[in-house]
């Protein structure tokens, strides 16, 4: 039998807000962001007919939110109208619901934006299980369901129908409960041995953002998530990918596909033993250039112990030849401050403040962290240095 190649994409999120929250990414940039994002959906249609996939494979949060902006659920109809005749098989995620006159509702889209789904994407909209052949590969099923609105039991825990003969195929949107992984509950709950006690020959997941595989005994790969294939926010850093995927009864071979031109990098640098502000910038441009890349953003964790005379807050790094955004985090770095010997040294309002604080730690040891921030919050004002959160 002739292996079936296909594209494994999931969680691509689109039209999210990217970098919003801790990564701080102003308005401009974060345009410059979804462009990048666009643009890798323009090349997909190509990348599939390079890699000869059969198949495309969304199991789940194709878009962020509902509604979602008209003008990018046009953007990705047609994207997908531009893959066919390769059929694309989707299923909504928690993210992006089937809902009546919602971006899966084709007679609604048509009503309303004029557009509408093209016929070589198969919309899974059921919450019951359904088993659909793959046009012009009749020794291949796709089978799938909706992620149930609330709380769902373990739907993989009974065994789901395959077709003997056949490759089977699952698309499932749902959180793996077992293996160290992110609590996720949101979306249909399961653990490996349920995934890997299913008949089928490789199950697509989505929902968590980065890539894992699922091995049974013998050594075979019977299931991944691909992940989100771009980062947008401070939890999805590192390389991110699409899958293509070489199935056959023998094997599931997978292939990491970057598709995107950046990444999150998520450093953390421990300042200790710098004396000041161009010393400190040395530093994080050394760490921005081991990774070097010119799209990256960049959040840089500071820890350590810095003397009093240097303040992070407000420095301003010229990061134009270096990467595309960084933010320095300064919350786990503590001011060298002697508060020995500023008890008995410093001036009045130091000596006051440092007794009454001491008096407290000593009450309080369960508050021990909140006291122990708040008398260096309390120095660094009485000092005239800007107060920021740690
Ligand atoms: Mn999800």
């Amino acid at each position: 039998m002739k292996p079936f190649r296909f594209l494994h994409i999931a969680d691509l999120h689109l039209d999210a807000n990217p970098g919003k929250g801790k990564l701080h990414l102003p308005a401009g940039k974060r345009v410059i962001v979804r462009d990048r994002i666009k643009a890798a959906m323009r090349k997909l249609p190509d990348l599939i007919r390079e890699k000869n996939l059969e198949a495309v494979l969304i199991p789940g949060d194709l878009f962020d939110r509902e509604p979602t902006d008209p003008d990018i659920l046009s953007f990705t109809i047609d994207i997908m109208g531009q893959v066919s005749p390769v059929p694309v098989f989707l299923l909504p995620g928690n993210h992006d619901s089937y809902i009546p006159r919602g971006n899966y509702d084709k007679d609604w889209l048509m009503i309303r934006h004029g557009v509408s789904w093209p016929d070589n994407v198969y919309i899974f909209n059921s919450e019951e299980f359904s088993t659909v052949p793959v046009p012009g590969r009749d020794d291949v099923t796709i089978t799938g369901a909706l992620t149930p609105a609330g709380a769902a039991a373990h739907r993989l825990s009974k065994k789901l129908p395959v077709e003997p003969g056949k490759l089977n195929i699952l698309l499932f949107h749902g959180a793996c409960v077992d293996g160290g992984l992110p609590d996720m509950p949101a979306a249909d709950p399961f653990n490996t041995a349920e995934l890997l006690s299913q008949d089928f020959d490789y199950t697509a997941l989505g929902h968590y953002h980065s890539f894992r595989q699922f091995t049974d005994g013998e050594g075979k790969i019977r299931a991944a998530y691909s992940g989100t294939p771009w980062g947008q926010n401070l939890d999805e850093s590192g390389e991110k990918y699409a899958l293509s995927v070489e199935l056959s009864y023998d094997e599931a071979r997978l292939e990491k596909l970057k598709v995107i031109d950046y990444a999150i990098r998520d450093k953390t640098l421990d300042i200790t033993g710098i004396k000041h502000r161009d010393a400190l910038m040395d530093k994080i441009l050394e760490t921005i250039r081991s990774e070097h890349g010119k799209n990256d953003i960049f959040y840089v964790r500071l820890k350590g112990i810095i003397p009093p005379t240097l303040s992070v807050s407000g420095m301003d790094i010229d990061i134009r030849d270096e990467c595309f955004h960084l933010f320095i985090d300064d919350s786990g770095v503590l001011p060298d401050y002697d508060i020995d010997r500023l008890s008995t040294e410093g001036t009045l309002l130091e000596k006051e403040f440092i007794r009454a604080m001491k008096a407290r730690l000593d009450e309080s040891l369960d508050k021990a962290g909140i006291l122990t921030n708040a008398l260096y919050y309390g120095l660094d004002a009485l000092r005239g240095r800007e107060v920021t959160p740690r």
